[in-house]
């Protein structure tokens, strides 16, 4: 019961919300001998389980993995009765839960947090609940779910429908008898695809209203898969560990093959056998590649529109269901019962939205652009405010009174999805920047709750009294978030993902798309390192470890892991001629680039013999000129060929649109300084004089480089200045060699683990140069004169040796009145930038380094 109380009760910790994770975070609470209030909106325990009850209610994770694991011997007692058990089966395992651990004492039911502020002076959250009631508490958690705020109707009219109106989201707790009925569903997502099938049983008629076609695999319900029982009867421990530590919370072995590159025999063994698995993780892991690669997830998308093509009779009917305009798993792919097949039913009907939009929702039915219908009831099934719609309906207000809805209006942002700052000692489960939503919940649920639990408990053993994230750290998951986002197909789908349901909502990628893993260990690391990016303060206490705790690019991160694990020697430890085998096998194995108009190799004479070099010519008209640009490669002046940049050639080419000349410079230690140097200058003066039959703009001639080939690139133009000419456009120096001083701040932080190490960048200079003449400006061009050189771009990389140099060499440049811009590849290394269709997150780097290109000639 709710009663007005005078003086405000106190505890240590109120959670609102008695689901998953509230029931969890009460019982860990509870064993940290913490005063804990748990309240709960809805009359019982279950959360997401307690509302929505409408017909064909199930989980789509199977229930073996949708389940708690913190308490071995509730495993043993409870047996789940199906693969995906249905919502009264998980509310009936929720309050086995709650009362096997009599966590209901500590539960108010019907209680409504309507406000939450957090007092300084006192360090307390003050709450208050639609019963009157007010609650001091050290700490605030809301446990409130990612899909628990329904989405107010956003359609014209719909309030004024005369017959039964039923939302999914709300279903009546004593069912719905929909017999003889005309019936109308709106919305097509999981739980309008659960319920269509069996309100079309009752129903006399039964009309949906489809906006989007959703990709929906058979469930293939039953008993619980053998193969998870049998490994979990094997070793329960075991299993659970790996799903803490896998991807998406389920075990499951991720594939390395290809979408493109798989046989059309593998393709569809892999896509069937996921199809009759009926598992979502499993319809996900047809290819490796498939969230990341339109053309491969295009593959798996056309074999699921070829199954509603052969399972909907009526060819039009098949057409209107098949999802065209998401790539499939950027929206939340559904798992059905007879979903397909409800519309070979005669009383059953599809109109599609996008032909015939609805007009408005009248008394008596729904008035579409074409049509009037008639129904004697209307069901939503139209989603939620997902993720945040929860958390800032809450009126929650921080430090200074500003409130969650006020700091998110330009969408979320948090700190691992656990708290964010103005927020001290507020907590959110499965928050926005959490994976949640792209997880099986319940382990990201139990993640998040040991976690807090731990916190909590150091922060007790530490005698503090509040914790806050900082901003650096925030932002810096943040842009972690939306950086594993951007890597993915994702974000180019209207999904909730995106906040895209909801009009007005801030399109913002919400959950975190790393993975469990991904996300467990970072969460690890931050309390390992004692709470890097909190604020902790107690009596006489303040303090605060202030850091990112990941500032790398993800799948710059995979690419190392994947080296790492390749167990390749350092380079610096093989012979030169060896080096440059290891690297020929490595480049083999790499994409191609993109396609170009031409590619023509030749030779051109040097100041002593012949050089190489290989020409790249735009798509597009043969015969028009274009401007001219010659690129030596990266290799420490000892490594590279014309192969080794060839992909990074090519991009540069399509991206400019110039015609690029890639120069092979003789190298060390057969032949040492100044000869790369010279060659080079020879090589530009060549260009510039055959610029015609190269396909070159006379005049218009730019060189470029990467790492060391951007090392002879700045010498030439140097030399070009001082031997009054070529004119030079401009010069692309991608990760510079620019001096042999090691001392640099990026050589202490990224000297190790990151491809290019100081050990190799000492090689490379013992290989080419003598200490003496390591100062010379045609080896270290910071050394010389800048004045009157070229317009630069200069991209640095956060995680390369030779960032600081690089950086240096662009003030000078400034300093000398040279016009530069300075590209920071924020999360890379020394080489990912280079690595064209495998480090996804180079290609804007790319992109700004090709419209630089273009900007050092006059436009066409
Ligand atoms: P979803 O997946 O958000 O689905 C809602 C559906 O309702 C979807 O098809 C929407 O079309 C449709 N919708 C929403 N608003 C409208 C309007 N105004 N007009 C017509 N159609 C509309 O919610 P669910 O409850 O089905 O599932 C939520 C999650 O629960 C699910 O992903 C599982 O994780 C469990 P749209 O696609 O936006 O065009």
């Amino acid at each position: 019961m709710n009663k007005p109380a005078s003086v405000p009760e106190q505890f240590d910790v109120v959670v609102a919300g008695a689901g998953f994770s509230g029931l969890y975070m009460l019982y860990r609470l509870r064993q940290l001998g913490l005063s804990v209030k748990v309240l709960e909106s809805a009359g019982d325990v279950g959360g997401t389980w307690y509302w929505n009850r409408y017909p064909g209610a199930r989980c789509d994770i199977p229930t073996t993995d949708y389940t708690y694991s913190f308490d071995p011997e509730l495993e043993k007692e409870w047996t789940w009765s199906e693969k995906y058990a249905t919502q009264p089966e998980i509310l009936e395992y929720l309050r086995f839960v709650a009362d096997r651990h009599g966590l209901r004492s500590d539960i108010e039911f019907s209680a409504t947090v309507t406000s939450a502020r957090w007092d300084e002076p006192e360090k307390r959250w003050r709450i208050t609940t639609d019963g009157g009631q007010e609650i001091r508490c050290r700490y605030y958690i809301m446990a409130t779910g990612c899909l628990s705020m329904p989405k107010s109707p956003d359609i014209e009219g719909a309030g004024r429908f005369a017959g039964q109106v039923y939302f999914t989201s709300r279903w009546p707790h004593e069912g719905v008898d929909l017999t003889g009925q005309r019936v109308a569903v709106i919305g097509t997502g999981s739980s309008g695809i659960q319920s269509i099938p069996l309100i079309a049983r009752q129903a006399r008629r039964l009309t949906v209203f489809q906006r989007t076609p959703n990709f929906s695999i058979p469930a293939h319900n039953g008993p619980a898969p053998a193969d998870r029982l049998e490994r979990l009867a094997e070793d329960r421990d075991e299993y659970r560990d790996a799903a803490r530590w896998s991807r998406g919370g389920v075990p499951i072995d991720p594939t390395d093959i290809l979408g493109g590159t798989a046989s059309e025999a593998v393709r569809r063994e892999r896509f069937e056998a996921a199809w009759e698995q009926g598992e979502l993780f499993g319809i996900l892991n047809v290819f490796a590649d498939q969230g990341v690669n339109p053309a491969s997830n295009d593959i798996v998308a056309e074999m699921i529109r070829e199954k509603i093509r052969s399972i909907v009779t009526d060819p039009g009917i098949a057409e209107a269901l098949c999802p065209k305009d998401h790539y499939f798993g950027t929206k939340r792919p559904c798992l059905d019962t007879g979903y397909f097949e409800t519309y070979n039913l005669p009383h059953v009907q599809l109109v599609d939205l996008r032909k015939q939009p609805i007009v408005s929702i009248t008394e008596e039915g729904i008035e579409t652009a074409d049509e009037s219908f008639g129904f004697d009831a209307i069901v939503y099934a139209t989603g939620f405010d997902a993720m945040t719609g929860a958390l800032v309906a809450a009126d929650v207000a921080g430090r200074d009174g500003v409130s969650l809805k006020e700091k998110w209006a330009a969408g979320p942002s948090t700190y691992l999805g656990l708290m964010t700052t103005g927020f001290p000692n507020f907590f959110m489960l499965t928050g926005p920047g959490s994976p949640s939503v792209l997880s099986n919940m319940t382990v990201s649920i139990e993640q998040h709750v040991d976690w807090v639990a731990g916190c909590l408990e150091n922060m007790r053993d530490e005698g503090l009294e509040t914790i806050e994230p900082t901003a650096l750290a925030e932002a810096g998951w943040n842009q972690h978030v939306q950086d594993c986002a951007a890597i993915t197909l994702h974000p180019t789908a209207n999904s909730w993902y995106m906040g895209a349901n909801v009009p007005g909502k801030p399109r913002v990628f919400l959950p975190y798309i790393g993975g469990v893993n991904a996300y467990r260990q970072a969460c690890d690391e931050v309390a390992a390192q004692g709470y890097l990016g909190f604020r902790l303060t107690g009596p006489g206490e303040d303090r605060c470890r202030d850091g990112v705790i990941r500032r790398m690019q993800p799948d710059v991160a995979m690419v190392l892991e994947f080296m790492a694990a390749a167990g390749m020697p350092p380079l610096e430890t093989l012979s030169a001629a060896d080096a440059r085998a290891l690297l020929a096998v490595t480049a083999e194995a790499r994409p191609p680039g993109p396609e170009v108009g031409e590619v023509t190799d030749g030779v051109i004479p040097g100041p002593s013999g012949h050089l190489p070099y290989r020409l790249y010519r735009p798509a597009g008209p043969s015969e028009g000129l274009r401007p001219l640009v010659v690129y030596f490669h990266g290799g420490g002046w000892v490594l590279g060929n014309l192969d080794s940049d060839d992909p990074l050639c090519r991009d540069l080419c399509a991206r400019s649109g110039a015609v690029v000349v890639s120069v092979n410079y003789r190298h060390a230690p057969e032949v040492r300084f100044p000869a790369a140097a010279l060659d080079a200058f020879a090589a530009v003066q060549w260009a510039d004089a055959n610029a015609i039959e190269l396909g070159g703009i006379p005049g218009q001639l730019a060189v470029a480089g990467w790492s060391a080939g951007a090392n002879v690139a700045a010498v030439a133009c140097q030399l070009a200045r001082g031997a009054e000419g070529p004119h030079i456009s401009g010069q692309l120096l991608v990760c510079p060699v620019v001096d042999s001083d090691m001392t640099r701040p990026s050589y202490t932080e990224n000297g190790d683990g990151y491809i290019l190490t100081t050990a190799l960048m000492r090689w490379f200079w013992d290989h080419y140069a003598d200490p003496a003449d390591r100062g010379d400006p045609r080896a270290a061009p910071l050394h010389g004169n800048l004045e009157g050189l070229p317009e630069a771009c200069i991209v640095t990389a956060d995680f390369d040796p030779l960032r600081d140099e690089g950086v240096a060499y662009a003030r000078a440049l400034e300093a000398a009145g040279v016009p530069v811009r300075l590209v920071r590849a924020r999360g890379h290394t020394h080489t990912s930038v280079t690595m064209v269709g495998v480090v996804i997150s180079g290609a804007p780097v790319r992109a700004e380094i090709g419209e630089a290109l273009g900007d050092f000639f006059p436009a066409p």
